[in-house]
C-alpha cells in the first residue's frame, strides 16, 4: 500500500512538472513571410477554461445566416454583429487542444448570406487580445476592405457596410499581419451572394476546407472539411438520390499551397467562384489554392455510401474526408429506370 502511495506521488510529480513546463514555454518559430511569432506561453489548460469551443459540423453544414432584414428605399438591409475572440480552446481531435480564435464562437465563423444588391452591415466588435479585422473578398469601397483600419482589442468596433456582390461564394477573413497566424488560427468564413433570380432548389450546404497547426511548425497536423478531422466519415451526410445537392466550397488552408475535392461515384458540375451561372467544368477532381472556391452540382442516381475527399492523400488520412450516404429517394425514379424501392 506504501509502496503503491510513493509510486503514484512520484508518477504525479513527474507527469505534471513535465505538463507544466511545456505549458509555460514561450516558443518562437519564423512565418514563411519572414515575421518571427512568439508565442505567449500563456497557461490555456482545456480542463480548466471556460471557453472551450463545441463545434457541431453537422449544424454548421447547412446554418446560413441571412442577418436582421429591414428595408430603405426599396433596398433589403442585412445586419450581422460579429465579435471576434482569441482566447478559445477546441479539442481538434481526441486529446489535442488548440487555442482557436474565432468569429461568433466558432471556426469556421457564420456563414453569411445575401441577395446581389442587397445593404450588408456587419457590426463587428473585437473581444480579443490583438487587433483584429474582417476583409471580405467582394467588391466594395477600399474603406471597407479590413486591411488598413485594424480593430483594436479589448472592445474595439467597426461598421462595415457594402452593397452585396458580385453572385458567388466568397471568404471573408481577418486581415491583420502576420496573416498566416491569424487565418491559421480561425478567424475566417464564408459570405454567400445569391443572384437576384434565385438558383434552382437544392439540398445546399457549405464545406470549408481547413488544417491545424497544433505543434506550431508551420505544417498543418490535421486536416479537414468543417473543422473536424474525420467528422463526416463518422457522420455520413444524408442525402437522396435525384435530388439536386450544391456545396459552397472554400479552400482555406495555410500553409500548403494546394488542396482539392474529390467524389467518388460521380461527377460534378463546378462553377468557380460561383460567379457565372454556367458551369465550367463536368468533373470529380477540382484543385484550390488558398481562398479559392466555387459551388458543385450533382445528384447521385444509386443509393449508397460514397467517400469525398482530398485527393492529396496526406490530407484525406489526417482527415480530410467523409462520407455522403445516399439514401434511395422514393418520390423519383433514377434516371436509369430501375425502381429501388422494389
Ligand atoms: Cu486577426
Amino acid at each position: 500500500m506504501l509502496m503503491l502511495s510513493v509510486i503514484i506521488g512520484i508518477s504525479t510529480i513527474i507527469v505534471f512538472s513535465v505538463f507544466s513546463e511545456a505549458q509555460l514555454e514561450p516558443k518562437v518559430f519564423v512565418t514563411h513571410s519572414g515575421q518571427i511569432i512568439q508565442t505567449s506561453g500563456d497557461v490555456l489548460d482545456p480542463l480548466y477554461t471556460a471557453s472551450t469551443v463545441e463545434f457541431n459540423p453537422e449544424k454548421y453544414l447547412r446554418d446560413f445566416n441571412y442577418g436582421r432584414i429591414s428595408e430603405s428605399n426599396g433596398q433589403t438591409i442585412r445586419e450581422f454583429t460579429i465579435i471576434a475572440e482569441d482566447d478559445k480552446i477546441q479539442e481538434i481531435s481526441p486529446g489535442v487542444f488548440y487555442n482557436v480564435w474565432t468569429f461568433n464562437g466558432t471556426v469556421p465563423g457564420p456563414t453569411i448570406r445575401a441577395t446581389e444588391g442587397d445593404l450588408v452591415r456587419i457590426h463587428f466588435i473585437n473581444n480579443g487580445s490583438k487587433s483584429h479585422t474582417m476583409h471580405f473578398h467582394g467588391i466594395h469601397p477600399a474603406e471597407m476592405d479590413g486591411v488598413f483600419e485594424a480593430v483594436g482589442s479589448g472592445g474595439g468596433q467597426f461598421t462595415y457596410e457594402f452593397e452585396a456582390g458580385p453572385v458567388g461564394v466568397h471568404p471573408y477573413h481577418c486581415h491583420v499581419m502576420p496573416l498566416e497566424e491569424h487565418i491559421s488560427h480561425g478567424l475566417y468564413g464564408v459570405y454567400i451572394v445569391d443572384p437576384k433570380e434565385g438558383r434552382p432548389s437544392a439540398d445546399e450546404m457549405v464545406m470549408v476546407l481547413n488544417g491545424f497547426d497544433t505543434d506550431f511548425d508551420t505544417e498543418n497536423n490535421f486536416y479537414a472539411a468543417n473543422s473536424i478531422p474525420f467528422y463526416y466519415q463518422h457522420h455520413p451526410i444524408q442525402i437522396k438520390t435525384n435530388e439536386l445537392i450544391r456545396i459552397y466550397v472554400v479552400n482555406m488552408v495555410e500553409f500548403d499551397p494546394i488542396n482539392n475535392f474529390h467524389l467518388h461515384g460521380n461527377l460534378y458540375n463546378y462553377y468557380p467562384t460561383g460567379t457565372s451561372t454556367v458551369p465550367s467544368t463536368y468533373t470529380d477532381m477540382i484543385t484550390l489554392s488558398q481562398t479559392e472556391r466555387g459551388i458543385m452540382e450533382f445528384k447521385y442516381d444509386y443509393p449508397g455510401k460514397y467517400l469525398f475527399h482530398a485527393h492529396k492523400v496526406e490530407f484525406s488520412e489526417k482527415g480530410w474526408v467523409g462520407i455522403f450516404l445516399v439514401n434511395d429517394n422514393p418520390a423519383q425514379k433514377s434516371q436509369t429506370g430501375i425502381d429501388y424501392e422494389n
